[in-house]
């Protein structure tokens, strides 16, 4: 039997795929539902600051990795400012300072989350599986697995809208990086939406495309489900092997 032959998702229908993948986005994951419903203990939350810390300085390390596969001169001019929005510029210090102000918000010191000391050996693993992903695959195919920020803004928009109320002993210097990615997220969202609509041509690529932006979706769970081990059940890595 000769295999179906699949016409092409129109860009508009492509788009829709990727955004119905929304219900698989990690602010669905049970330790984020808990963080937006104010059951987060102090703990929990400056786990997870330091946790993440390790993901915001991997980003620019993963946008450096696109951009040495990449030889299209107009790709980079753009795709580089997402490393200065993290890496900062004279003038503006960029989101990871803005993040560092986030953990001096919630109670820890720079040289702590530097030091990376309470960073879980499998958010490690997700986080390095993402990079190392950036660097071996097609700049165009790790360029849209950025896509998972589709559903980002929302996310940043909880963390401002519910934190103040429901811990109120986090500084408010904190909230800097969710307000500064609200912009930040949509913009960079465009351009790698246009870049991912152009280069998946056939039915077959965008199918795989849909598995590509999965395996993004299964690192952002993936890091949860490991703070969820350590900060929920109290059982990090070890705890029962004295
Ligand atoms: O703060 C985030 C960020 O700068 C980025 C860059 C982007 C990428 O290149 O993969 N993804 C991303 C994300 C950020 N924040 C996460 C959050 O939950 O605060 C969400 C994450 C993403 O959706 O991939």
């Amino acid at each position: 039997m000769s295999a179906e032959i699949k016409t092409p998702w129109s860009r508009e229908e492509f788009e829709q795929k990727l955004r119905d993948k929304e219900k698989y986005y990690h602010i669905n994951h049970e330790f984020h539902v808990l963080m937006n419903s104010g059951k987060l203990d102090k703990e929990a939350i400056q786990g997870w600051v330091a946790n993440r810390f390790y993901y915001q300085v991997a980003i620019p390390v993963k946008d450096a990795a696109i951009m040495s596969n990449c030889w299209d001169r107009d790709v980079r001019r753009h795709w580089i400012q997402r490393i200065i929005d993290h890496d900062g510029t004279e003038g503006d210090e960029g989101g990871i300072e803005a993040w560092l102000l986030l953990g001096e918000a919630v109670g820890l010191t720079r040289d702590e989350l530097w030091s990376h000391k309470r960073l879980l050996p499998g958010v490690k693993f997700a986080i390095d599986a993402y990079v190392n992903f950036a660097r071996q695959q097609p700049w165009e195919v790790a360029a849209s697995s950025s896509l998972t920020e589709l559903f980002a803004p929302k996310i940043h928009q909880k963390r401002l809208d519910k934190w103040p109320e429901y811990y109120p002993w986090i500084d408010e210097k904190g909230y800097r990086y969710f307000r500064k990615r609200l912009t930040e997220a949509r913009r960079d969202v465009q351009h790698g939406l246009d870049i991912t609509l152009d280069y998946y041509k056939t039915r077959e690529d965008q199918e795989r495309m849909l598995n590509v932006l999965q395996f993004k979706l299964d690192v952002l769970w993936t890091m949860l489900d490991c703070m969820w081990m350590a900060y929920i059940e109290k059982k990090p890595p070890f705890h029962n092997c004295k």
